[in-house]
């Protein structure tokens, strides 16, 4: 067996965490041959459930966990870490908007950017789930400067995988039949949710998305809207934000990125953007990405045509607003 990975999970007393580190634990994420040592934090006032879970994964019995550390600590948390999953923020609640939480939780990243930047290895990878995803990345990057900004990510993979579902569930076909779905932009209302460029294996053959649905209305406005208000969907079901969705969705968005994607194929994940596709610099935007030797590179060459280019645009404008409220926030 290999060196174990150190991991670390933030939020590890929340709803995300609790099905996210189930997998890490068994294998999903970093393979099923690879030990595994976890520094779980979170805040003090949640010591107490943060030591039942400890308990938990204690009594899973698991193979490939070498040791588990749970802190209140940042520097605890993230020393010679390899991979990070920013989960702990402050989860949105019913009627709030996403907005509404970034004050509360760009402070959060600040201090944790400074931290990383401190104690974490400087090839740390990084994925940061807490709300506003896209902005909080950004600014832990920012404040972690001796770490290179490609290995600061946010998850836009829930909405990635929200839409093959949604396109896959149309079509009548397995779930892993509908590749190439694109999220552009901000994990928010605002997102591009893009299958032009998709594609679905109907009976054998591999189609064209638009072309295997026949319905370009349905792409251009119930699709779209379903996908970008799913998240609010399922708290008005639940009373509480999406977890086991999340959860999977961030061991999806990790395990391409340590192991790469495959053949052609791609996936989304917020990175900082340099200006591909004319989106401003400085953002971190949802891009679709092909991932080799743990580096991500952006797709090249995909046509946006004008409908989409004000999808895009309109999801950037948001990025810049919140990262101007954002640095606000941090000068004050
Ligand atoms: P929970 O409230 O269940 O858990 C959050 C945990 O973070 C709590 O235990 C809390 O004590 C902890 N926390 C707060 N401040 C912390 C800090 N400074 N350091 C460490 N831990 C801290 O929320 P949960 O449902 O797990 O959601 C976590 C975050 O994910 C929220 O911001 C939520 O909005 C966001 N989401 C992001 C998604 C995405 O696709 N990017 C989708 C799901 C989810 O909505």
């Amino acid at each position: 067996m290999s060196e174990p990975v150190k991991v670390c999970v933030t939020g590890a007393a929340g709803q995300i965490a609790y099905s996210l580190l189930y997998s890490i634990a068994k294998g999903d994420v970093f393979g099923p041959n690879t030990p595994i040592t976890l520094t779980l934090l979170d805040i003090l006032p949640m010591e107490q459930v943060l030591g039942g879970v400890v308990m938990e994964l204690m009594d899973c019995a698991f193979p490939l966990l070498k040791k588990v550390i749970p802190t209140c600590d940042e520097k605890v948390a993230f020393t010679d870490i390899d991979a990070a999953f920013l989960v702990g923020a402050m989860p949105r609640r019913e009627g709030m908007e996403r907005k509404d939480l970034l004050g509360a939780n760009v402070k959060i990243f600040e201090s944790q950017g400074k931290a990383l930047d401190q104690y974490a290895k400087k090839t740390v990878k990084v994925v940061v789930v807490g709300n506003p995803a896209n902005t909080n990345a950004l600014i832990c990057s920012k404040y972690a400067p001796s770490i290179p900004k490609e290995n600061f990510s946010c998850l836009t993979r829930l909405d990635q995988n929200r839409a093959q579902a949604q396109i896959a569930s149309r079509l009548g076909i397995a779930n892993s039949d509908v590749s190439k779905v694109i999220i552009w932009g901000n994990h928010s209302s605002t997102q591009f949710p893009d299958v032009r460029h998709a594609v679905a294996l109907v009976n054998g053959k591999k189609v064209p998305v638009p072309e295997a649905v026949k319905d370009d209305s349905y792409l251009k406005n119930e699709f779209l809207k379903t996908v970008q208000t799913r998240g609010a969907a399922v708290i008005k079901a639940r009373k509480l934000s999406s977890a086991m969705s999340a959860a999977k969705a961030t061991a999806d968005h990790m395990r391409d990125w340590w192991f790469g994607t495959e053949g052609d194929n791609w996936v989304s994940m917020g990175v900082f953007s340099t200006g591909a596709y004319g989106v401003p610099e400085g953002v971190m935007y949802s891009f679709p990405v092909r991932i080799k030797n743990k580096q991500w590179t952006i797709v090249e060459g995909l046509e946006i045509n004008d409908f989409a280019r004000e999808k895009m645009d309109l999801t950037a404008k948001e990025l810049i607003e919140e990262k101007t409220m954002a640095d606000e926030v941090c000068k004050a």
